[in-house]
């Protein structure tokens, strides 16, 4: 049976950039259909048409005997349909079942406990650099600062102890001393942390060699490349 044409609905700069890592580290063909942000950073309209809540990444996979298509939404639940699917040599999956039980864990836990506080702290961090006149934006910087003290730089750090331990423990990778699915797609939400100085790199060592590690991958590289030339910066 051939196997199905794949497209990646790609939004720039967004966590989709890890689909198309994914799917070039699998050495799978597949088509990328841009879209770009709009001037408030949001996904163009066009997205809603794939799918109602207008996010990406979306995936779409036609088969191409019966024609028939489904749209795959929720980064983790891509992740382990591509896995599922098209990791037939076990590159990026597990053979042995607590392991990859523990790489199934990473794609639930990065969407629903490492990015909530990264995006707290970005919210707040673009309502303290909003164009918002004094004395409001003293204001608005005391109550920004007082929400991230209280909540999400402490939980920030509380989740990238976390993983910083857990990469230690599993020699330099997630899970079971090796590169799996779940390391690509843990990448972005660190990569932010560190991008957006929401932490400093320099107290996580470990994940700053393990972010090395994955961003001297040949996949890596052959899908940036393919994202830059749709005008994405990451
Ligand atoms: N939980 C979803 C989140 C999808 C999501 O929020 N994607 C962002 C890109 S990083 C997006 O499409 N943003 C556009 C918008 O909010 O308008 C996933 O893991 O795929």
């Amino acid at each position: 049976m051939s196997l199905p044409i794949i497209r990646v609905h790609w939004l720039n700069e967004s966590r989709a950039f890890r689909v198309l890592w994914l799917l070039d580290h699998l050495k799978l063909d597949y088509e990328i259909i841009p879209y770009k942000r709009n001037d408030a950073h949001r996904a163009p309209e066009e997205l809603k048409k794939i799918h109602p809540l207008g996010r990406s990444p979306l995936v779409e996979i036609e088969d191409k005997e019966t024609g028939k298509k489904k749209i795959l939404a929720e980064s983790g639940f891509i992740f382990q349909y591509i896995l599922q699917h098209f990791d037939n040599s076990k590159l990026l999956s597990n053979d042995n079942s607590d392991m990859a039980e523990n790489i199934q864990y990473y794609l639930h836990y990065v969407e629903g406990s490492l990015q909530p506080p990264l995006m707290i702290e970005f919210i707040l961090s673009m309502a303290k650099s909003a164009p918002i006149p004094f004395p409001i934006s003293y204001l608005t910087g005391k109550i920004t600062d007082k929400i991230s003290e209280k909540y999400s730089k402490g939980e920030l750090k509380n989740q990238l102890d976390f993983v910083e331990g857990e990469i230690l423990k599993n020699k330099g990778f997630l899970v079971d001393g090796k590169l799996s699915g779940a390391d690509i797609l843990m990448s972005f939400p660190l990569q932010m942390a560190f991008l957006r100085n929401f932490a400093k790199q320099e107290q996580y060592p470990n994940i700053k060699e393990w972010l090395e590690r994955l961003t001297s991958l040949e996949s890596y590289t052959t899908a940036k490349e393919k994202a830059s030339s749709y005008g994405g910066k990451f």
